[in-house]
């Protein structure tokens, strides 16, 4: 029963190259062959599947934008078709991909030191090493600059003191990058999780992103070396162009997740049989689909330009905001209202709207929340910050 333009209404495959539209093949296989067979039961265990790390890497999907030392060369676009296919399996999956390539190893690859990039990105990029990202703090959520977490000048080098909260891989990580207040401004700090004082426990009981791990950190007395310190950048810019990167990934995939949703349901839509018909053919059940299939057009639309613009060179960090609020906003919308169609099934991990709109609360949170975003854009139209 489904049409061509079911599955892309305004045709925009055709705005993609052959190497991207390969690349999306590649990557959906993965994630039919790999994710769906298992993520009802790692969602319902709430188990992150480690053993899928190493075939990432080799897959090339680990720091895929990033250039040298063996990370993908890929273009923006690319990276975000990635992020939308795996995102179509599981949120938690997609937020592997970026915190290890957008936020830990982009932030070795923007502002480490040669020797960083050398002993971290190649085994990052093969999935041998995994990294982690601590900004977040217990709290410090969306104000990021009431950081507690310090630095200090030691016998060493440097000596760290604080607690990080939400830091996603933590607990299996080789490497965590810790950004602290110093007398010199915030500075990143590149920190092997076997240092002694350093220690990250998973947060349980989560009713979101649960094929996923997020962390409380402490650090406890760290001692590090002069060299641990992140040499290129002083400052919440630092941090903050590495969530640039991970926002520009979510805006992709949050449409993955509302693509599946969709999809899911409107096979669904010609099988069930109410008052004697299929529910397709009710209005209101039409209504519904239309309204999917224009955000999640509207949304790829949104998310393609977006990478055109960061290929080009263009991106401003106020176009990310309107991607990243936009298309997360949309997907939950779309996901809660392909539960609706679904019945009570759709209270069943049987069905993957539920479970997607349970991860995209925490994708509409992380990475900047819906005020952040709106805010932001909000000095960008007026010129007049909020925040302060
Ligand atoms: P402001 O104090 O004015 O700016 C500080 C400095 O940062 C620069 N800057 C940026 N640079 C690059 N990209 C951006 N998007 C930037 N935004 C700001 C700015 O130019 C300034 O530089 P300099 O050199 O002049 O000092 O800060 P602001 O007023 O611009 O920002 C306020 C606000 C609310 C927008 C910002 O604080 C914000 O974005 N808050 C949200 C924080 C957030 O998204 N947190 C989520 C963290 S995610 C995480 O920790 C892990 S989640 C993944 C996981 O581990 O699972």
């Amino acid at each position: 029963h489904v049409t061509d333009l079911a599955t892309d209404y305004l045709d925009i495959d055709s705005l993609l190259t052959e190497q991207e539209l390969d690349l999306r093949t590649q990557v959906r296989r993965f994630v039919d062959d790999r994710i769906r067979p298992n993520i009802n039961s790692w969602y319902e265990d709430a188990v992150f599947p480690q053993d899928l790390v190493k075939e990432m890497g080799s897959l090339g999907l680990l720091g895929m934008h990033l250039s040298g030392y063996d990370c993908g060369g890929r273009s923006a676009v690319e990276y975000g078709i990635a992020a939308m296919e795996l995102e179509a399996g599981d949120s938690g999956i997609r937020t592997f991909v970026s915190v290890q390539g957008s936020l830990a190893m982009s932030a070795i690859s923007k502002f480490g030191s040669e020797q960083h990039k050398q002993q971290w990105l190649p085994g990052m990029a093969a999935g041998e090493l995994i990294g982690c990202f601590g900004l977040t703090e217990p709290t410090a959520g969306s104000d990021p600059a009431g950081m507690v977490t310090r630095a200090v000048r030691g016998k060493l080098g440097w000596v760290l003191n604080g607690a990080k909260r939400w830091i996603g891989l933590a607990s299996i990580a080789d490497v965590a990058i810790i950004w602290a207040k110093t007398d010199g401004g915030i500075r990143g700090f590149v920190v092997p999780t076997d240092t002694p004082g350093f220690s990250a426990v998973p947060i349980s009981q989560k009713m979101s992103m649960r094929a996923s791990i997020q962390c409380d950190i402490t650090l406890e007395n760290v001692q590090l070396p002069e060299s641990a310190v992140l040499p290129g950048v002083v400052g919440l810019r630092g941090p903050f162009s590495c969530l640039n990167e991970a926002r520009y990934g979510i805006m992709w995939g949050a449409m993955g997740a509302a693509r599946d949703a969709y999809q899911s349901v409107l096979a669904y839509t010609h099988e069930r049989i109410q008052f004697g018909k299929p529910i397709a053919s009710f209005q209101l059940t039409q209504q519904k689909l239309v309204d999917m299939v224009l955000e999640i057009q509207k949304g790829t639309l949104v998310a393609l330009q977006t990478g055109r613009l960061k290929d080009a060179g263009r991106l401003r960090p106020e176009q990310i905001s309107f991607g990243k609020l936009n298309n997360v906003r949309q997907a939950i919308e779309i996901c809660r209202s392909a539960r609706t169609i679904l019945g009570g099934n759709g209270i069943t991990l049987e069905y993957s709207p539920l479970r997607h709109a349970n991860n995209l609360e925490s994708v509409r949170t992380y990475e900047g929340t819906d005020e952040v975003h709106t805010l932001i854009m909000g000095r960008a139209i007026t010129g007049i910050p909020s925040f302060s």
